[in-house]
């Protein structure tokens, strides 16, 4: 038995048939520094309701796998330490054994399968590393969105990967990569890469009659929908080269590797721009909860 446990919200929008919207964990424990990792995450939730939906933060805490945190889990979890990261690989050893984790893209998408839930909002999927062809470093999510049907609206892959390798693993694997309203794939705290988007739809309408008809047909993985960052909170492409250079540098130099490479290179970049990623990070993955939403709810209205 999975123990899974539902917030009384979440089970209340499960029973009645309301849009639930997923949320991941690992953004809080080690995506930003605390204060702003707690109200981020409340920001975020409070963007779903806003938008009509019932927000999950999903999380292993003490072996129990909760699908819909209370403000008091949401708030313990921001100010723990030594807290898992969880991917694919870690979840099922973490649930088993009592521990408490986070959740990356890729658990996050399991949990969220498991418990019927169509629609994940983040800030940024992992991806290929740059120097993969000697680090070997490719993120579990890539993996994870060619297995599990679920919709993971982000804002695009950081720029600390790197990008054209990424899209070209997404594509062996299957995955559509769709832009929303714009031809470029948009960068995370930019909104353009520079490359092409593989697929572009602009409305809800699409992008769940896309998800329904992969569903139809028997396709295994989901749908990377990519969200630019509104205009009025991103920093330009090349602004940030600099910065993620540097980064990557410094974990070069210190010798960082696995698990611990994205969490080094989000601080280093944090306060390399003093704080300006993080401002942009705040923004971008609210926009993506607001779209979130109204792709749960056109979905549940296109399910009727
Ligand atoms: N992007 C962010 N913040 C994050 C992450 C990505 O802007 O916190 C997290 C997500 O949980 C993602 C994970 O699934 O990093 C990828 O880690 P790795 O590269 O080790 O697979
Ligand atoms: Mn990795």
């Amino acid at each position: 038995m999975i123990p899974l446990q539902f917030s009384p919200e979440v089970a209340e929008a499960r029973a009645s048939g309301a849009p639930v919207v997923a949320l991941e964990s690992t953004i809080i424990t080690h995506g930003m520094p605390q204060p702003h990792n707690l109200d981020t995450a409340r920001k975020v939730e409070a963007a779903v309701r806003a938008a009509g939906a019932v927000p999950a933060t999903i999380a292993v805490l003490k072996g129990q796998l909760h699908i819909g945190l209370s403000d008091a889990q949401l708030m313990a979890l921001s100010r723990a330490v030594d807290v898992m990261k969880l991917s694919r690989a870690d979840l099922a050893v973490a649930i088993a054994t009592g521990a408490t984790g986070a959740t990356t893209v890729a658990a996050t998408m399991i949990a969220a399968h498991l418990a019927g839930i169509d629609v994940f909002a983040t800030g940024g999927i992992g991806g290929v590393h740059r120097g993969a062809a000697d680090s070997f470093d490719i993120s579990a999510d890539l993996r994870e969105l060619a297995l599990t049907p679920v919709s993971v609206v982000c804002a695009g892959a950081k720029a600390i990967l790197d990008l054209p390798k990424t899209l070209e693993v997404l594509e062996t694997c299957g995955v559509p990569v769709i832009a929303v309203g714009q031809d470029d794939l948009p960068a995370f705290w930019s909104r353009s890469s520079g490359l092409s988007a593989p697929l572009r739809l602009d409305t809800c309408r699409d992008l769940v009659r896309a998800h329904l008809m992969r569903r139809d047909m028997g396709l295994t993985g989901g749908q990377l929908i990519t969200n630019p960052i509104p205009q009025a909170d991103e920093i330009p492409f090349d602004e940030m080269q600099i910065a993620v250079e540097t980064a990557l540098g410094d974990a070069e130099v210190l010798g960082v590797t696995g698990k611990a490479v994205t969490p080094f290179l989000l601080t280093r970049i944090y306060e390399l721009t003093a704080g300006r990623s993080l401002t942009a990070n705040i923004a971008l993955v609210v926009n993506n909860a607001q779209l979130a939403a109204g792709i749960a709810r056109e979905l549940r209205n296109l399910e009727m």
